[in-house]
């Protein structure tokens, strides 16, 4: 079964397409017990989880391992959000030690190209049965000045974007939730076989539902949830 196949029946069997995002800015020594806890509390209710530098960093791969192997026992999807942007040798190796440790995707930027970039990337990730998610019109005020801007063609950048990610393969996409507009124009170059992941939901001001009702299939949601007094809660009033 390949990364798509997972997430859907995941998504399928907790009826949910929240992905948690599993970010937290507690002192360093904290952060792994708090996520935890909340991952315990929240793995019925949600599709899939995803992992930023919040845990990465203080406790490298090696540290993660009770995460990733209550992901693994529930047959929850693992999500890398590194948002690799390197030379081809630097993301194979990324991309290598990622589903070493048991990850089932990763998110990259399209912008590197895919000549000594990317192109590799997506066949490594393809052959350990993992998926590759572009970044397309992220969820900050400021993407607008860079995903926004237009070639000298009149293309913006988060059109080639998504044209890229259905040419190079990639299994899903990533278009900020205060963009219904832009969710929309992906979901059309993209077709039906591509994810459409949406964050910025709740902490950054998106609303709940209007990323799913422009055609998205899952929202990434961190703090409303892992910040939440009642993290379940959270994640049952995001999946309504
Ligand atoms: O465009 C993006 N916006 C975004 O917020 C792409 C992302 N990967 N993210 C990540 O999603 C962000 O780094 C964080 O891990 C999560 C959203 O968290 P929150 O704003 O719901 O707390």
């Amino acid at each position: 079964m390949d990364f798509k196949e997972r997430i859907l029946r995941s998504a399928r069997a907790r009826k949910s397409r929240v992905v948690l995002a599993l970010d937290f800015s507690d002192p360093y020594d904290m952060r792994l017990s708090r996520a935890e806890k909340v991952l315990d509390l929240t793995k019925g209710e949600v599709a899939a989880v995803k992992i930023n530098h919040h845990l990465l960093l203080p406790y490298g791969l090696r540290g993660l391992s009770g995460i990733i192997g209550t992901c693994k026992q529930e047959g929850l999807p693992l999500i890398a959000d590194l948002k690799i942007n390197d030379i081809e040798s630097t993301n194979l190796n990324i991309a290598d030690s990622l589903f070493a440790f048991g990850f089932d995707a990763l998110i990259a930027n399209p912008f590197v190209g895919r000549e000594e970039g990317l192109g590799k990337v997506v066949q490594r990730v393809h052959s350990n049965g993992g998926g590759i998610l572009f970044l397309v019109y992220m969820s900050h005020e400021g993407a607008k000045e860079g995903y926004a801007l237009r070639l000298q063609g009149g293309e913006p950048f988060y059109r080639v974007f998504a044209q890229r990610a259905k040419e190079w393969g990639a299994d899903g996409v990533i278009v900020s939730a205060k963009s219904a507009d832009k969710i929309t124009e992906t979901r059309q170059i993209v077709g039906k076989e591509c994810l459409i992941f949406s964050p910025g939901v709740g902490a950054q001001g998106g609303d709940k539902s209007s990323g799913i009702a422009a055609g998205a299939d899952f929202i990434l949601v961190g703090r409303s949830i892992t910040e939440s007094p009642d993290p379940l809660k959270a994640v049952r009033e995001l999946k309504a």
